[in-house]
């Protein structure tokens, strides 16, 4: 199997599909199977080369949800997205839950704990022989926004990075299987944001990035925009910047706008 950064062109996409009551920007909106699956085709079919499916918000305040709620969240969408021939992720961290959905033919395990919240989840995705995206979250969704603080938060995130992917691949993961992300949003302040957006070109020397801008708190407080599906333009913007960074795969809601804009990068750069 080719390296995942071969498999995946630089500014790949991966689209977002919540099948929550309650993530911060599409919660509740596909929560049923016919709409889930129904939007997940569509994200394909604009361009996401990856659907990312999540049964279990990950915003700031969010709680935990049990595993056989998150399985029948997730489950049904992915065998048919799957069945479909749509790369699908699944965006967990527990492993009974991976377990399933790499069994229904998901082809990447996106864990936000990078393999720190089930120690089982390793094991699973080496033995399955699955891709896998390795999260910095500083605390905990429940209280990560409560006054993060670094010393020197690009170092501390790319040490950390660093650490996931070798604990990864003494698992038995394959390290050219690994994506890493810094996981904007995740503990961290504005200014804890743009530092390491700022420093994706010193993080992308570390392996291939997977970077999730899309929609986020600091998008809005930049843009002024309060409303989450308002942040589109804030969010494409933010996009083209990860991947001038050098950002391997970009996890977006708005698939068609951010192909569009990536077209426009990529001929403008002679890429296209
Ligand atoms: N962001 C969210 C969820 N999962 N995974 C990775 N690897 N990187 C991210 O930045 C990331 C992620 C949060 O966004 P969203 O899925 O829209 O919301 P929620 O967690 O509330 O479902």
């Amino acid at each position: 199997m080719a390296p995942l950064s071969q498999r995946y062109a630089r500014g790949a996409l991966v689209g977002v599909l919540n099948v929550t009551p309650d993530s911060f920007s599409d919660g509740g909106e596909f929560a049923d199977l016919e709409g889930a699956v129904e939007h997940g085709r569509r994200l394909a079919s604009e361009g996401a080369a990856i659907v990312d499916v999540g049964g279990e918000s990950t915003r700031p305040g969010a709680a935990p949800v049990p595993a056989e709620l998150e399985l029948a969240r997730v489950l049904p969408v992915i065998e048919v997205l799957a069945a479909d021939g749509i790369a699908v992720s699944v965006d967990t961290s527990k492993a009974e839950v991976a377990q399933a959905a790499l069994a229904a033919g998901a082809v990447l395990v996106n864990d936000v704990t990078a393999l720190r919240g089930d120690p089982g989840m390793a094991a699973v995705v080496a033995g399955a022989g699955a891709d896998l995206c390795l999260m910095h979250m500083l605390g905990e969704p429940r209280t990560m926004q409560d006054d993060p603080q670094y010393g020197d938060v690009v170092a501390e995130v790319e040490s950390f990075l660093a650490e996931r992917a070798e604990v990864a691949v003494a698992a038995g993961v394959p390290r050219e299987r690994i994506a890493l992300d810094p996981g904007i949003g995740f503990g961290k302040t504005l200014a804890h944001n743009l530092a390491l957006l700022r420093a994706l070109p010193r993080l992308s020397r570390l392996g291939p990035l997977l970077l999730g801008v899309s929609r986020k708190r600091f998008l809005g407080t930049l843009s002024g925009q309060e409303i989450a599906a308002d942040r589109v333009a804030a969010s494409v913007a933010a996009a083209l910047y990860c991947y001038r960074g050098g950002a391997h795969l970009l996890r977006v809601h708005d698939v068609r706008a951010t192909a569009d804009a990536l077209a426009v990068e990529r001929a403008l750069e002679g890429a296209a």
